[in-house]
């Protein structure tokens, strides 16, 4: 009996200590458990609207704004039919301050004297404007059977190589290519560093060397490389500057040479022209054409002039068509060309 008294004292004492040491043990800050209402039925009774994805035109519209803005005033000529002379002069300043060129000024301004503006003059000067941008776009991304394709981009330095190559390497990674960039700008090291970090971006793969190695062996390890591992297209950079422009044209012609030599195949030749030189872009343009057969041109920094007009005035006097356009430093701000949309950017209200 006494025992059995012993045991349950030990007993109660043991679990007075234990809850004495439990309470000491919970923080003096601790938070008590809240006791919550109920849920209601309904958790959110409005529900906001989704944003609108920002449409393409718009965008455009926003990244020609300086160029759109130029047209402000021909947007602004409300009357229809036969034409002022003064409202004439406000066209005509109008596109040869947007840099259409004054052969394709003329030729509108023409064309409005006979005809006039039945539709207004926005009408008229984007219908004229698109009949002088007519011509064939079309982009070759396949080869011959068993060959490579590659797309070879040329252009004096800084006007945008390296940024468009990537820009087209995250295309054609989306539209599910498999891509070898041939970092063919061996002049600097730098220039390969920028590539790698286009090729990390995109997961395109990448041939690159030190900086002094001959450019047409980097994009003839990159065709290499290409054809062992099957891949769709090769996108291959070249340098902007050597010591004399001769030297950088007979390179270029050599990697030309070296990049649709079999397993390969120059299926695009672009020429990249930066559109915030203006007419300056033109005359570096012509000294490139005959030694890199080139088969469109992509010019870039449309963004940053409000001389959209070049596109018309190169189309016209280079005869090259120009295949995309650069509206910005980002990966998506590459754009194929379509005249519909660059034209109604400039001249719809
Ligand atoms: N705003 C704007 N900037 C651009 C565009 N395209 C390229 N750039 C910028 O132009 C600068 C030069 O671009 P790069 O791609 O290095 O030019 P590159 O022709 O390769 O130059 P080199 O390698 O020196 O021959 C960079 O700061 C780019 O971000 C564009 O469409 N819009
Ligand atoms: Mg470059």
């Amino acid at each position: 009996m006494t025992v059995v008294l012993i045991i349950l004292v030990a007993l109660v004492v043991l679990a007075a200590v234990f809850i004495i040491v439990r309470r000491r043990r919970r923080p003096a800050n601790a938070i008590a458990p809240v006791v919550r209402e109920a849920m209601p039925d309904l958790l959110v009774s409005e529900i906001a609207e989704r944003p609108v994805l920002v449409e393409e035109t718009s965008n455009l519209d926003q990244r020609l704004g300086a160029s759109r803005s130029i047209f402000d005033r021909v947007r602004a000529i409300t009357s229809v039919g036969a034409l002022a002379q003064d409202q004439l002069d406000v066209v005509e300043e109008v596109l040869l301050r947007s840099d259409v060129g004054v052969t394709t000024t003329r030729a509108i301004l023409e064309d409005l004297r006979t005809n006039g503006a039945p539709d207004g003059v926005a009408a008229a000067v984007r219908a004229d404007l698109l009949d002088s941008l007519g011509a064939d776009r079309s982009v070759t991304s396949s080869a011959e059977p068993g060959r490579v394709p590659v797309w070879l981009f040329v252009g004096v330095n800084g006007v945008g190589k390296t940024t468009t190559i990537g820009k087209l390497a995250q295309r054609h990674v989306n539209e599910g290519r498999s891509v070898v960039l041939a970092a063919g700008d061996t002049f600097r090291a730098a220039a390969a560093e920028q590539l790698q970090l286009w090729a990390d971006r995109t997961g395109a793969d990448i041939v690159r060397a030190a900086e002094g190695a001959d450019p047409g062996s980097v994009v003839h390890d990159a065709l290499g490389r290409a054809a062992a591992r099957g891949a769709d297209i090769v996108l291959a950079d070249t340098a902007g500057r050597r010591a004399n422009s001769t030297n950088l044209l007979d390179e270029l012609a050599k990697i030309r040479r070296v990049a649709d030599r079999a397993p390969g195949q120059v299926v695009e030749t672009f020429m990249v022209l930066d559109a915030t030189t203006g007419q300056n872009a033109l005359s570096q343009a012509r000294e490139f054409l005959a030694a890199a057969a080139v088969t469109g041109i992509v010019l870039t920094k449309l963004d940053g002039t409000a001389r959209g007009g070049i596109v018309v005035a190169i189309e016209r006097e280079l005869g090259i068509p120009v295949k995309f356009v650069g509206v910005g430093e980002g990966v998506g701000d590459l754009i194929v060309f379509e005249p519909e949309a660059f034209v109604d950017s400039l001249l719809h209200a």
